[in-house]
């Protein structure tokens, strides 16, 4: 039984019941949200159960169920997450989730324009394995670089993580990296202005998704993308757009078990002395030894000094 336009008015003259049907958010929209029913895609109320606030906790990819009253769909349930792509909401202690039953998190990085930081990454790698989510790097504009890749960016691929290098420009990279998301559900996130809805215009151009025009790119805190939504692809994909973002609050990580998140200190942290070694000062701490050796990327390593001051200790 498939719901279309026009089935619950149906269905409802012809048994006087609520029908109740499942769907797939599309969009969140403050209290409401867009979801596909079927093959449509219906604004829906949500239940006062899953709203908080102005927003309800619904994602981009969170399977629904949808229950009409009269012509109008609303939310009632929401089904356990299989995997999730979370942070720290901004001014509140709480999770948001950015994307729900996200096979990939592909982390979209420029090599130029803007530059190439390394401390998002490294918080969205946390964040991806925190939720069950593969992650991938693709480092994008790689036509500005002359294909050469950041200084800053190399050691990923050595630490197993899949790379893409690609160019939105001259199409360098951009088969392969669709190829590799063949039948999954991929969410693309990263900072604002590099790429991730050129990349996704690249594959399916006849979604001309805005993007930024170069005449507004010097604006700060330009965000063209401003709502996350599944979009359905070609090759069975549904890639989830996100708005740009600044930094990562990380949640549900706590100070001491950090490195957990860090696979290569993970290693060799059941070598250390102490068995809650924090990795920052003990001796015969073995992350310090290899950290000495050569053995440990120092770059990884300061990123887990900068990530391990900014979370709280177990509570
Ligand atoms: N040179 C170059 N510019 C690109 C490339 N990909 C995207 N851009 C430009 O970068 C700007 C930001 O792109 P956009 O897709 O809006 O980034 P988003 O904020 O991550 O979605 C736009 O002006 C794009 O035309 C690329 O591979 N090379
Ligand atoms: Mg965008
Ligand atoms: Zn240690």
């Amino acid at each position: 039984m498939r719901p279309e336009e026009g089935f619950a008015e149906a269905a409802q003259a012809c048994f006087g019941t609520n029908i109740q049907t499942n769907g797939v958010v599309v969009s969140p929209y403050g209290v409401l949200a867009f979801v596909k029913i079927g093959a449509v895609e219906r604004l829906c109320g949500v239940d006062d159960a899953l709203v908080v606030g102005k927003n309800s906790v619904l994602a981009p990819g969170d399977a629904v169920q949808v229950a009409f009253e009269g012509d109008k769909p609303f939310v009632r349930g929401v089904a356990t997450r299989r995997t999730w792509l979370s942070r720290l909401a901004i001014g509140r202690v709480q999770e948001q989730v950015i994307a729900a039953n996200v096979d990939v998190l592909l982390i979209v990085t420029a090599a130029a324009q803007p530059a190439f930081k390394r401390g998002l990454v490294d918080r969205f790698l946390i964040a991806a394995q925190h939720g069950g989510v593969e992650p991938a790097l693709c480092i994008n504009k790689i036509d500005l670089t002359g294909g050469v890749i950041p200084e800053a960016a190399r050691t990923y691929q050595e630490t197993g993580l899949p790379v893409y290098l690609t160019s939105c420009t001259t199409r360098e990279g951009v088969p392969d990296l669709w190829r590799s998301l063949r039948g999954k559900r991929a969410v693309f996130a990263g900072h604002s202005g590099v790429g991730k809805s050129s990349l996704i215009n690249a594959y399916a151009p006849e979604l001309a998704i805005a993007t930024q025009t170069i005449s507004n790119s010097n604006e700060k805190g330009k965000h063209t993308t401003t709502q996350s939504r599944i979009y359905s692809l070609p090759g069975g994909i549904q890639v989830i757009d996100t708005p740009g973002i600044r930094q990562l609050g990380l949640w549900g990580v706590s100070k001491e078990e950090l490195h957990h998140y860090f696979p290569e200190m993970e290693r060799l942290a059941g070598n250390c002395r102490f068995r809650n070694c924090s990795h920052v000062h003990e001796p015969g701490c073995s992350v310090l030894e290899a950290l000495e050796s050569g053995e440990l990327s120092r770059l990884r390593y300061a990123s887990y000094l900068r990530i391990r001051e900014s979370l709280d200790p177990v509570r």
